[in-house]
């Protein structure tokens, strides 16, 4: 059976991490199945946002540790692993994850990467790292630090110790928390919400918000007001406008 299922529901789009002999260890190939399926939806106008998630007792529980512990240094330098991951990043519409379970180490930084995180309240983040002897790699410290702030970064990250959902709520890391039966559901019913709406839209928007953590305010706010000046080109934009000035549902064809 494939180590990554998938399933459409109208114009969301399921990925399910299904290797539970390994706890849904992200090892290369499955990374790399990951990267494949978010570019093909990407090329799919009829996707409109995508969902990722775990089983019900482990989203994923980090690296494959049985491929990494057979890679030195040199191997470490040339693994495709960054460039797997950057393919991940790169997608450009709404991504959002559905989490129970434990989101160690790289599975944390997966649910970090993503948009919108929504957790089961048995869900438990943590970057373990350090209790191996290594440290984050895949974006954990950066994007930790950015979203939760300086005191539970370091705590987490120098201790490798996990947090529960409504600590990772509280501490803005994730979005919702939901009974873990089901956490999936709403993430569907979110990513399906999210979906309806005009896709150069979500995407403009993604691209704005994605970059406020690489730009100053005032570059931030000029790249805002292109994209929001590149909008008015739009026949969605037209449409979405109409449609609330006539008192309808919009119909958007992502134009
Ligand atoms: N990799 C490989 N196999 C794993 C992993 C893993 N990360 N996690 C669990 N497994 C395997 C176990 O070895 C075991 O296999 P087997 O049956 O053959 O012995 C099987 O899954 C079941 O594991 P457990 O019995 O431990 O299952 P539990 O349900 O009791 O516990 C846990 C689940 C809590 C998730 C536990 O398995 C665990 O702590 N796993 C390791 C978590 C961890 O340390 N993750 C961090 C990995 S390092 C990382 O992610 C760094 C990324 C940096 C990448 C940089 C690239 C450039």
């Amino acid at each position: 059976m494939s180590e990554l299922l998938s399933s459409r529901n109208d114009r969301v789009l399921t990925l399910t991490l299904n290797r539970p002999q390994a706890r849904n260890a992200l090892n290369n190939a499955l990374l790399e199945q990951l990267a494949d399926a978010l570019e093909a939806a990407q090329s799919d106008d009829s996707i409109g946002a995508v969902v990722i998630t775990g089983s019900e007792r482990c989203f994923a529980a980090g690296a494959d540790l049985k491929e990494m512990a057979s890679r030195d240094m040199p191997a470490t330098l040339n693994d495709p692993r960054p460039q797997l991951w950057a393919r991940i990043e790169r997608f450009p519409k709404p991504l959002l994850t559905a989490v129970n379970g434990y989101a160690l180490g790289a599975g944390c930084e997966l649910a970090m990467l993503s948009d919108i995180v929504l957790a089961g309240d048995n869900a438990r983040f943590g970057l373990p790292e350090i209790t191996l002897g290594i440290m984050p790699g895949a974006g954990g410290t950066q994007r930790l630090i950015r979203s939760v702030g300086k005191a539970l970064a370091y705590r987490m990250v120098l201790t490798g110790e996990a947090i529960t959902a409504d600590q990772a709520l509280r501490a803005g890391l994730i979005a919702e928390v939901c009974p873990s039966a089901l956490t999936l559901e709403y993430a569907q019913k979110l990513a399906a919400r999210i979906a309806q709406h005009a896709p150069l839209a979500l995407q403009a928007a993604k691209t704005a918000l994605r970059q406020a953590h690489e730009l100053s305010l005032t570059q931030g706010l000029q790249q805002e007001r292109q994209l929001f000046t590149l909008l008015a080109a739009t026949a969605d934009r037209q449409e979405g406008i109409a449609a609330f000035l006539e008192k309808r549902p919009a119909a958007f064809k992502g134009r």
